[in-house]
């Protein structure tokens, strides 16, 4: 195994696929940033449950490191089209005991990314950590006068109010996105099986406006009803849970759900909402290394990491 990977020209690398590393957010030049984010509000029961998901991520990703400028053929060439750069800015410092401060720390850099006219590609930790992505991304659409879509894609719909007095955490996320005044469109895809939903949350979601495009509708009739969804020209967010995808490419999640998304119908997703409208932001959460399976979900969460880059990167 260790000769295969050697064959292949992967080392050990610090950065997502040997992308540079950026150390300082006000040098940054357009084009894609990576950064990692461990957790941010936690649920005392869990703690930062996904805190290894970066390393882990970027540990798979080793492996394409050699190979940053060959053909990606999910992507009809290499990762980065000629002139657009991709960095990746390592972690952010977060602490499980200041959730507050957290929040602050992730708003702070994606607007800070933004008003280097980058995108963030924030890698989770939980789904508490896209709010303050969600929440910074009002700034850069304000200025430009235009609201904010958020594509979410995951297995769970994330509106509940509060859990147990908590009221920023993993289950509320698509709750508070919907209180700020930034966001004008929600459209949620990958809802399966029984999750935190109730029926007045459900409810709630959908009296607000909310598209939603259940996973048995993707694996039915695929992705573009939810690519309707999306307005022409739009700002849009896309927070990707992994749990979205099928345990069967996916397992390293707390809670494996059957009938969940495939990796081409979360690709042609992206690659979709990014030909009709414009991509400012991403996140991956959710991802659990001990719940991995043989690195299985590592490397998919890689090649789909590299794939969502890319998408960005060609973004006119
Ligand atoms: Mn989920």
């Amino acid at each position: 195994m260790a000769s295969l990977a050697a064959m292949f020209g992967a080392g050990r690398v610090a950065t997502f696929m040997g992308l540079p590393r950026c150390h300082d957010l006000a040098a940054v030049e357009g084009g894609v940033v990576i950064l990692g984010a461990a957790g941010c509000t936690p649920y005392p029961s869990v703690g930062f449950y996904c805190a290894g998901a970066p390393e882990a991520i970027r540990a798979a990703g080793a492996a394409y490191a050699a190979n940053l400028t060959h053909v990606d053929f999910d992507l009809g060439g290499p990762m980065l089209p000629e002139g657009v750069r991709a960095v990746d800015a390592g972690d952010l410092p977060v602490r499980e005991e200041d959730a507050e401060g957290n929040r602050k720390l992730i708003a702070g850099a994606v607007r800070h990314i933004r008003a280097r006219g980058a995108v963030p590609v924030l890698l989770g930790g939980d789904d508490s950590v896209p709010i303050p992505l969600i929440e910074a991304l009002g700034a850069s659409a304000g200025a430009s006068g235009r609201k904010l879509t958020v594509l979410q894609i995951d297995a769970h719909i994330d509106w509940r109010d509060e859990v147990s007095g908590e009221r920023w955490g993993l289950s509320s996320t698509m709750r508070r996105a919907s209180e700020m005044a930034h966001v004008e469109r929600i459209v949620q895809v990958g809802q399966r099986g029984i999750g935190s939903a109730r029926v007045a949350d459900f409810n709630d979601a959908k009296a607000w406006g909310v598209g939603f495009v259940p996973a048995g509708e993707v694996a039915r009739a695929g992705v573009w009803r939810a690519v309707d969804l999306i307005p022409e020209g739009a700002d849009v967010v896309i927070c990707l849970d992994v749990d979205a995808l099928d345990p069967s490419v996916m397992p390293a999640v707390i809670g494996r759900t059957a009938g969940g998304l495939s990796y081409w119908q979360v690709l042609e997703l992206v690659g979709a909402v990014a030909e009709k409208a414009r991509i400012v932001g991403f996140d991956m959460v959710e991802f659990m290394p001990e719940r991995d399976i043989d690195g299985l979900g590592a490397m998919v969460a890689a090649q789909l990491l590299a794939g969502v880059v890319g998408v960005i990167a060609r973004q006119g």
